[in-house]
């Protein structure tokens, strides 16, 4: 892959952002989500790659844009499999909660899970745990490990986990070894990314969540050489199916790091929506001027660029909500 594509995705994030950003605190998600798609959909057509949409905003019969097998880009560079999410949180920018991004991946073509848009049960870490983690270890199994990886005592150690009824019993086990719980609502490829950044203070990541993020937040942990695994759960035949049609003969296999991310050439690019940890949101300076603060990675080089901007939206129109 060229090098120059991370930079190019990173115009596709900001140019997302901006746009469902002018949605926050609306109480529209659907309506944030679109406005996010479509500048998306719009800045792919510049960059020179020969992209193929393998996760994206739907089947071709469902998304009218970013669909899965989509082809992207100007055909002029390197063949690449790009994995989208233009907004990760459409439910937080309704209610302008924190930690909504835009977030892309690409791989070599070939190098990135197919995962259709169902659950999936995933794990993250950061560097100091990598190749230690199993998800199949009892979760007090996988505390004492990231706990030792990491250097800190059990009762110091904070496990992020989302919010909901179904992690119930999960964080009911993780305080009864001792460990922090983090809860979050929305947005867990954030959450992900937070454990192979020690400054968020988050140590691992445990749950089910979607599988496409699951994907999207594995190439970001690839390019922070955190660690990763996860499994699909299909909730019912129709979904199984799914996934035996994308190739996956056992739909319930564990899938390593390796199997999510199969290169070791990946790149991610966000941009924040809202403000959060790790980056923030797009804020509206006056005049025609938006601020855009956003994370470019790739996994080669392990180079990591925070790049904040500034853009004059009188020259960007196309990404101004119509009133
Ligand atoms: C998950 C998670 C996402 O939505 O898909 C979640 O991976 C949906 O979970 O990051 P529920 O079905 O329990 O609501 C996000 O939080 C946001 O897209
Ligand atoms: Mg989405
Ligand atoms: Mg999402």
């Amino acid at each position: 892959m060229d090098r120059e594509l991370a930079l190019e995705l990173v115009r596709v994030t900001e140019a997302a952002a901006v746009s469902s950003a002018q949605w926050m605190g609306r109480g529209q998600k659907d309506e944030a989500d679109d406005a996010a798609t479509t500048a998306m959909r719009t800045m792919f057509d510049s960059i020179a790659m020969e992209g193929t949409v393998v996760i994206g905003e739907g089947e071709l019969d469902e998304a009218p844009m970013l669909y899965i097998g989509e082809k992207l880009g100007n055909g002029n560079g390197p063949e690449v499999d790009i994995a989208v999410d233009p907004l990760e949180g459409t439910n937080i920018v309704a209610k302008g909660h924190n930690n909504a991004m835009s977030v892309i991946a690409a791989a070599d073509r070939g190098a990135l899970l197919h995962a259709p848009d169902m659950y999936m049960q995933k794990v993250a870490v950061g560097k100091q745990a990598r190749g230690q983690i199993r998800l199949d270890d009892p979760i007090e199994k996988t505390i004492e490990t990231v706990a030792k990886a990491n250097n800190k005592r059990i009762n110091d150690l904070t496990v992020i986990v989302q919010e909901r009824p179904r992690h119930n019993e999960l964080v009911e086990r993780i305080r009864a070894k001792g460990a922090r719980v983090k809860l979050f609502g929305d947005g867990d490829v954030e959450a992900s990314i937070a454990t192979c950044l020690p400054h968020t203070g988050i140590d691992l990541f445990v749950g089910t969540g979607g599988a496409p993020e699951g994907v999207i937040s594995a190439a970001a942990v690839k390019c922070l050489g955190g660690d990763m695994q996860a499994r699909l759960v299909p909730q019912n035949e129709e979904e199984a199916q799914r996934c035996s049609d994308m190739g996956l003969n056992d739909p319930r296999q564990l899938l390593t790091h390796h199997d999510l991310v199969s290169s070791d050439d990946a790149l991610f690019a966000a941009t924040g929506v809202t403000e959060g940890e790790l980056l923030h949101g797009v804020k509206f300076l006056g005049g025609d001027l938006a601020e855009t603060d956003s994370i470019v990675m790739r996994a080669k080089t392990g180079t990591i660029r925070f790049i904040k901007a500034n853009h004059h939206l009188d020259n960007k129109p196309h990404l101004l909500k119509n009133d």
